[in-house]
């Protein structure tokens, strides 16, 4: 039976576990679990993963959610995954750890807040947050520029100066690639400083395309179907002019 992976493509944890299945050829059925359609909150999916959110897998009888658990166990359990993904070295094991850790209480908290209260609320039918977003906006940017003067921090082109793509390179580049839902100046106001960082995010869909592309086309569209909004002064940055139901987005 093959492995399902249950995911909405709007979620950055989510399309991280299925590029990841596709670059490593791993055989999976992709399960579509729509967040605005609440379906993460019916019985049969507390089934899969009692704390009700995506991603999450099943592969035969064992269940797991959390991205990052997640990526270990694909890395670790089949064949043919490449070792730069997550290293047999114990200590390059650790610093990915290290990095993951990190990133859910900083970088996802700051990118999650920010895109949320600026621009997805009205979606899922809250209003949104100036002061929330502006919060969200302090952590992320603090955020990138740790991932800059730290793990980006000398000559390899990946964190922790590796010259392939880990987990969490893949990980952290799918949450900032949320911000593509943001107002342009707004998204390049917050990436723009941080030089690095942006050859990095470059770096890692050159390095794991196609399936990156392919994986964010959903995004891409919400993004430019938000532009039209935008443009047509039905919504605007940080203040909503009149609500977008998600069916429009
Ligand atoms: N730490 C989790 C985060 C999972 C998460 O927050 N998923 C969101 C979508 S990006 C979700 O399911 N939200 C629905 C909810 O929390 O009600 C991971 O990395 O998998």
């Amino acid at each position: 039976m093959a492995l399902k992976v249950y995911a909405d493509r709007m979620s950055q944890p989510s399309r991280a576990v299925i590029i990841f299945c596709k670059i490593n050829g791993i055989d999976f059925e992709e399960v579509r679990i729509d967040l605005p359609k609440r379906q993460h909150l019916t019985p049969e999916f507390r089934e899969i993963n009692p704390m009700r959110q995506i991603p999450a897998i099943v592969d035969g009888r064992f269940k797991l959610s959390e991205s990052h658990a997640i990526l270990i166990y694909l890395a670790c359990v089949f064949p043919g995954v490449a070792d730069h993904w997550y290293p047999a070295d114990l200590f390059k094991r650790a610093k990915i750890h290290s990095v993951l850790d990190w990133h859910h209480l900083n970088l996802r908290r700051g990118s999650a807040t920010y895109v949320l209260n600026s621009v997805l609320a009205p979606a899922l039918g809250l209003p949104l947050n100036p002061t929330a977003a502006a919060e969200g906006e302090k952590i992320l940017s603090a955020s990138l520029a740790k991932i800059e003067s730290v793990w980006l921090k000398g000559s390899g082109r990946f964190l922790l100066g590796s010259s392939q793509p880990s987990i969490a390179d893949l990980s952290l580049v799918c949450e900032i690639m949320q911000l593509e839902m943001a107002d342009e100046k707004d998204r390049d106001r917050i990436l723009n400083p941080h030089k690095r960082v942006l050859k990095w995010i470059d770096d890692t869909k050159n390095a794991t395309r196609p399936h990156f592309d392919e994986v964010h086309s959903t995004l891409y569209k919400v993004k430019e179907k938000l532009k039209q909004l935008r443009s047509d002064g039905i919504i605007e940055t940080g203040s909503i002019k009149k609500t977008a139901p998600v069916s429009k987005m």
